[in-house]
């Protein structure tokens, strides 16, 4: 175990996953834009192999644990040891099995559909009723029915964690959680700190709003379906997971406070479609500076959903060969969220093309957290006055400053009802992973967490004959979600760094940097140096700070408070 043979391992390292990859990718999305027998079968066989090679490799890397190297092949000896999401044993036929398992989990739920008014209605379609529903028994209907897909869960997930923690276990990782919570260039334990000290920072505001939300909840459906005290109804928030409240935006106006523009209302009014949003979107990144998407993009992407097959319509940006093959896979519908979803889907490929020249293993996020926030920092710019720049809204229609705490609250009933959702999100699968939560409890612990943090309670008595965590698309295909939680916080420190940059002197949320190629150079900056730094340093690139913050986000946010 020399520095020279670790160099030597990590070439031929990066050299076989930058070949595997792109195999990988095709097919997997061949899969995601075309499910059936097949697909599955060529996914299950093509992830199976991919487990095997990436364990493989991360455990040859474990020999220079104790070799002293350059910082360069040290950092990339580290990240071949946590480049796997969910480790299998080396043990013959377990990551076969486990691919079986994780295809099995996928494919229900993107094909998982319900019988609701006479139809057969998939998830796309029930995430837009539930946030324009407001009759409380079909909201019911439609949460509890779409929670009853993935009731069958259950026993693939309890094999599942077990396959993956051996895996983990065998890499030299307590157990899978601890392996995510050590992608942060820093112990888990400390990571786990630091998500304690920013959810602090930011609670009080969330409460506040709970609070206030409850309120107009009990309002509108009375005490019989809302009572004024205590948690709220999980299916009354506006979405199938109560994670974005912001379709609730005309209940939950401020008193005295003027009314706003609705975005949904504008998009449909100047007939925008999948393409043109998309169009948008990228005017917007083009407009700092960066280049147009290329020509395949616009050939290759899946921006609506086809009718005569199944997909996975969650949304995703993708990179098929580390070059300019960049695309967009999304079922979008007109309305304000899917406005703010492909803005984030082409964050993530615009940095995917501004790392395309680093090494196989630093062409990543400098964290996971990083590559959620871009689009999402970009999507902040969307103010009244650059909708009027675009053409979506009149000058004469811009909202007077007497509408600011309305517009505040419809980013609050997004971004700050969000924070606990997604600490909830891994909280349940630390413990899962880590043994706290067996699964005779995994429905129960669930809904402790979620009464915890955010304060919610289901609609419907719940047992351990379902397995409702596997209702939300990153669960059942096993996304870390620790990321999200991480990119609402940094997409403000993003925001407020460029303002500054920009000299914008008003109140930060009317702040937009659409067409400022400075901030636009220097943005793109921090994205070229992809994962080859410490996360710090990139974060030092663009805003001058090494900390993770919700000091940005609480400053947003003040007047509202
Ligand atoms: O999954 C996503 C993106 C793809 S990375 C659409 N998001 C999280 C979610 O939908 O739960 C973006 C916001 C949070
Ligand atoms: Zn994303």
């Amino acid at each position: 175990a020399t520095p020279e043979a670790a160099q030597a391992y990590v070439e031929a390292a990066e050299a076989e996953l930058a070949e595997r990859s792109e195999y990988e990718a095709r097919v997997a999305w061949i899969y995601n834009t075309y499910i059936n027998f097949d697909t599955e079968w060529l996914l299950q066989r093509s992830d199976a192999a991919a487990t095997e090679a990436r364990v493989r490799l991360a455990s040859g890397a474990g020999r220079f644990a104790d070799t002293e190297l350059p910082s360069d092949i040290r950092r990339k000896i580290d990240l071949l040891r946590l480049s796997l999401v969910l480790p299998a044993p080396q043990t013959e036929g377990a990551a076969a099995q486990l691919a079986e398992i994780t295809t099995r989990l996928a494919s229900r739920y993107s094909t998982g559909r319900i019988d609701y008014q006479g139809r057969q209605v998939a998830l796309d379609e029930l995430e837009t009723l539930m946030g324009t529903e407001r009759n409380p028994r079909n909201l019911q209907e439609i949460w509890t029915e779409w929670h009853e897909v993935a009731a069958p869960m259950r026993e693939d997930y309890t094999r599942m964690v077990e396959i993956a923690n051996q895996g983990a276990r065998d890499l030299g990782f307590e157990n899978v959680g601890q392996m995510w919570l050590s992608n942060y260039d820093m112990p888990a334990d400390q990571m786990e700190s630091e998500v304690e000290r920013l959810w602090g920072q930011l609670q009080p505001f969330y409460e506040q709003l709970h609070c206030h939300v409850r309120t107009r909840l009990n309002a509108t459906y009375g005490d019989a379906v809302q009572p004024a005290d205590g948690p709220i109804r999980a299916d009354l928030l506006g979405n199938m997971w109560a994670q974005d409240w912001s379709t609730l935006m005309p209940m939950m106006r401020p008193r005295g406070a003027r009314a706003t523009y609705d975005t949904t209302t504008l998009l449909t009014r100047a007939n925008y479609d999948a393409v043109r949003m998309t169009r948008t979107a990228e005017a917007f990144y083009t407009s700092l500076g960066l280049a147009p998407l290329p020509d395949t993009f616009w050939e290759r992407s899946m921006l609506t959903r086809p009718q005569d097959r199944d997909v996975v319509c969650h949304a995703s940006a993708w990179d098929l060969d580390s070059r300019e093959d960049l695309r967009v896979k999304q079922c979008i519908q007109i309305n304000a969220e899917h406005f703010q979803t492909i803005h984030h889907e082409l964050g993530h490929n615009y940095y995917q093309r501004a790392y395309m020249d680093q090494p196989y293993l630093y062409q990543n996020g400098a964290h996971d957290g990083f590559h959620e926030a871009i689009g999402d920092f970009i999507a902040l710019n969307i103010t009244p006055e650059y909708l009027v720049e675009i053409g979506l809204l009149r000058r004469s229609q811009i909202p007077p400053a007497s509408a600011d705490t309305s517009l505040l609250m419809e980013q609050a009933l997004n971004k700050i009802a969000f924070l606990p959702f997604a600490l909830t999100m891994d909280q349940w699968r630390w413990q899962v992973f880590d043994g706290r939560i067996t699964p005779d409890r995994y429905n129960a612990a669930w809904w402790e967490l979620r009464e915890r943090y955010q304060g919610i309670t289901p609609p419907t008595a719940r047992t351990e004959a379902h397995f409702d965590p596997g209702a939300k698309y990153h669960i059942a295909n096993n996304v870390p979600y620790l990321r999200y939680f991480l990119s609402y916080v940094l997409q403000f420190q993003f925001y407020e760094a460029a303002c500054q940059q920009a000299g914008w002197e008003g109140p930060l949320h009317r702040c937009t940097v659409y067409g400022n190629r400075e901030v636009g150079a220097r943005f793109n900056a921090m994205m070229e140096m992809g994962a080859s730094r410490p996360w710090p340093d990139a974060l030092e690139a663009f805003t001058g700070t090494r900390q993770m913050d919700g000091g940005a986000m609480a400053r947003y946010f003040q007047p509202l408070m």
